[in-house]
């Protein structure tokens, strides 16, 4: 999972760290050049006191008269040492990166925002030596992903905090996961201690009504359903109101996928709306189909509306494209990962873990 993606960024890594490398001293003994060389090639030495360091100051070195006061200056004052890296010497790492997250799928937005935070966060700002280049170029290149991977979802709190019945209803297009990620949410929520019904609320047809059942049998859960073609508001007000009797917790509710325009999607939904007032609408879409999964979670948030996400199938997805940018491009927070077709396969998604995962390892 995100190996190949984490490969791209462990070469990322390298070519920032060597540009990076080229502008700043060595240490004080090995350092090479006199001060208005090092301030030429973009860094110097200098007192955290002075303020910002412009790199405009790199055209002052022509001024004969003043080069040896400002040098005497620099080399009086300084107690910390620091490096700036011009924007030049990120041009070419910065650009190998752009390549390596758009060659993983991860959505133009997304790509852009992570190398405008890199750069913005390496390029003429003050450095102190004491930390490894290394450090530097992880921290940036962390706080970059993390700013694109949002916060993730604490179902478990919002659940625990939430009236009961919570009613979860669960959309997408058909065939990407979403009757089994019901089945996977119902296994994570029933091993926390929460009692759960299912809503068979995909009516569409009669093999969606046989599948979930046959989870809810598996997992010793309650299932509502209703015939064939029969109205999902009515089979998931039905599931409320049983949740409602018997003091269960949760109420997950499935939805078919298929439907001829955006148009009949919206009004269904509207419809189920209305009757169950759902507390979390999440769409469910596949890693595999990349950028187009992001694309259409884009869509979907902004046309129908949604609470959040579940990206399934990401352990059949080697790029992990869809995974980094789902959440920024649709602006909604990424609940679970799917990463297999067992009970067990649903993993919350966590950005940090995300992240030190994918820079995990020597640069
Ligand atoms: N490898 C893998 N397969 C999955 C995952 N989630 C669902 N599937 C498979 O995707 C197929 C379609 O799933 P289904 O739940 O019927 O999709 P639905 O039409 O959206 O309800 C099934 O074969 C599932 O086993 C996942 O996270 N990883
Ligand atoms: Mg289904």
């Amino acid at each position: 999972m995100l190996e190949g993606l984490k490969k791209k960024i462990f070469s990322v890594r390298r070519s920032l760290e060597e540009s990076v490398t080229e502008v700043s001293p060595k240490d004080d003994s090995g350092r090479t050049g006199s001060v208005s060389s090092q301030i030429q090639e973009g860094c110097v030495e200098r007192d955290e006191t002075q303020g910002p360091l412009d790199l405009s100051l790199t055209e002052r070195q022509g001024d004969q008269k003043q080069e040896p006061s400002f040098i005497r200056k620099v080399s009086t004052l300084v107690r910390e040492r620091e490096f700036i890296v011009s924007s030049k010497n990120l041009d070419e790492p910065l650009f190998e990166l752009e390549m390596s997250l758009l060659e993983s799928d991860v959505a133009l937005v997304a790509t852009d925002a992570i190398i405008d935070h890199v750069r913005k966060d390496l390029v003429g700002s003050k450095r102190k030596i004491g930390r490894s280049i290394d450090d530097i170029i992880t921290k940036s290149l962390s706080d970059a992903l993390l700013s694109v991977l949002g916060e993730g979802f604490d179902l478990i709190s919002y659940i625990r905090n939430h009236p009961r019945p919570v009613r979860i209803l669960f959309t997408g297009v058909n065939g990407t996961g979403k009757t089994t990620t019901i089945a996977k949410v119902a296994q994570f929520l029933t091993k926390q201690g929460f009692s759960v019904v299912l809503g068979a609320g995909d009516t569409f047809r009669a093999g969606a009504i046989e599948q979930i059942d046959v989870h809810g049998k598996r997992l010793g859960l309650k299932v509502i359903a209703h015939q064939e073609g029969s109205d999902p508001s009515a089979v998931l007000f039905d599931t409320v109101a049983y949740a409602k009797a018997h003091g269960i917790d949760i109420v997950l509710g499935d939805t078919a996928g298929r439907f001829h325009n955006k148009a009949n999607l919206m009004n269904q939904l509207a419809k189920i709306k209305r009757v169950i007032e759902p507390d979390l609408v999440l769409y469910v879409d596949e890693a595999v189909a990349g950028n187009d999964a992001v694309v259409r979670a884009q869509d979907f948030a902004d046309t129908v509306g949604m609470d959040g996400i579940i990206l399934t199938k990401v352990d059949m997805d080697p790029k992990g494209g869809a995974a980094i940018s789902i959440a920024y491009a649709a602006k909604k927070p990424l609940f679970f990962i799917g990463i297999g077709q067992g009970y067990d396969d649903i993993v919350a998604f966590d950005p940090v873990s995300v992240v030190n995962e994918l820079l995990s390892g020597d640069a």
